[in-house]
């Protein structure tokens, strides 16, 4: 059951009440892009984990039983997109899920979200970078940043790469398996005023490098944020390129404008104000018959 006319995505993300990020942040950014965004919990949280004593219940014994539902009405995606989850078992669970709603014509996204700034986030332990190098074998397009691709890749922690050591990082992270691997957040060696998202397409071999002005701050949900408009712009139609390229100036423009709201920075991005500049432009009425 798959409604042409409008792309339809499966968000396997927590709901953090306060903080934006994952599903507060995927939801609006998708459905103001023309999308439609079915959200699978995968855990739910008084506010995200970069605030102290948060409350945390685990919704992974309800995730088989709420896709098996999905199953049984017939309901298939265009898009699978994953991002935090809280513990082994939920990852072998979504794994699953993957297996099951993976078809021909869909793709799956996995943003490995564990750690950012050098650091494995306070929720995961060493083990979930071998759980998500298994579970990025599995995607399409793959989302780390630069730390995470560090984990990923075993490699020693760095804040930035020449254009030699990003282009040798993207191809070990291809061969994962994901056709689009992007790395996020990427220093430049040569220009500490700006940070640059690089792509690696492994079936063109193109690799693709935007940069952009360097905000000193990090606001939690930037990458839902990024991904989350990439993944848009993709589903409605655009090349890799020009999907990296819009994500890039939203987020810029995100950030400056939160920046210069001074809210501080667990609290994420002033998406509200900004959403209007994603609102999908054209009203989809065709049919693929
Ligand atoms: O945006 C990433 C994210 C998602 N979900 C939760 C988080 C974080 C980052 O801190 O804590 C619960």
């Amino acid at each position: 059951m798959i409604n042409n006319y409008i792309k339809r995505v499966a968000s396997v993300h927590d709901i953090s009440g306060f903080g934006r990020c994952s599903q507060t942040v995927i939801i609006p950014i998708l459905s103001s892009m023309g999308v439609q965004v079915c959200p699978l919990i995968t855990s739910v949280l008084s506010a995200h984990t970069g605030f102290e004593n948060y409350e945390f219940v685990d919704f992974t014994d309800h995730i088989e039983s709420f896709y098996t539902h999905w199953k049984k009405l017939n309901i298939e995606f265009d898009a699978i997109y994953t991002g935090f989850l809280g513990s082994s078992k939920q990852i072998a669970i979504v794994s699953k899920f993957i297996d099951l709603f993976k078809r021909d014509n869909n793709f799956v996204v996995v943003d490995p979200v564990f750690a950012d700034y050098g650091k494995i986030y306070s929720a995961f332990n060493e083990d979930i970078v071998i759980e998500m190098r298994n579970l990025i074998k599995k995607a399409d397009i793959i989302v780390p940043n630069i730390t995470e691709a560090s984990f990923l890749l075993g490699k020693p922690m760095r804040t930035s790469l020449s254009e030699d050591e990003i282009k040798e990082w993207l191809l070990k992270l291809s061969e994962f398996g994901p056709k689009i691997s992007i790395i996020t957040s990427v220093g430049d060696e040569k220009d500490d005023s700006v940070v640059c998202n690089v792509v690696y397409d492994s079936i063109k071999k193109e690799f693709i490098i935007v940069k952009n002005r360097l905000i000193p701050s990090n606001y939690t949900g930037s990458g839902d944020t990024f991904t989350s408009v990439i993944l848009g712009d993709i589903l409605q139609g655009a090349s890799i390129p020009i999907a990296l390229n819009k994500a890039t100036d939203f987020i810029v423009k995100v950030i400056e404008q939160t920046y210069k709201n001074g809210t501080p920075n667990r609290e994420g991005l002033f998406l509200e104000a900004m959403l209007g500049e994603l609102t999908a432009k054209v009203i989809p009425s065709y049919k693929f018959i």
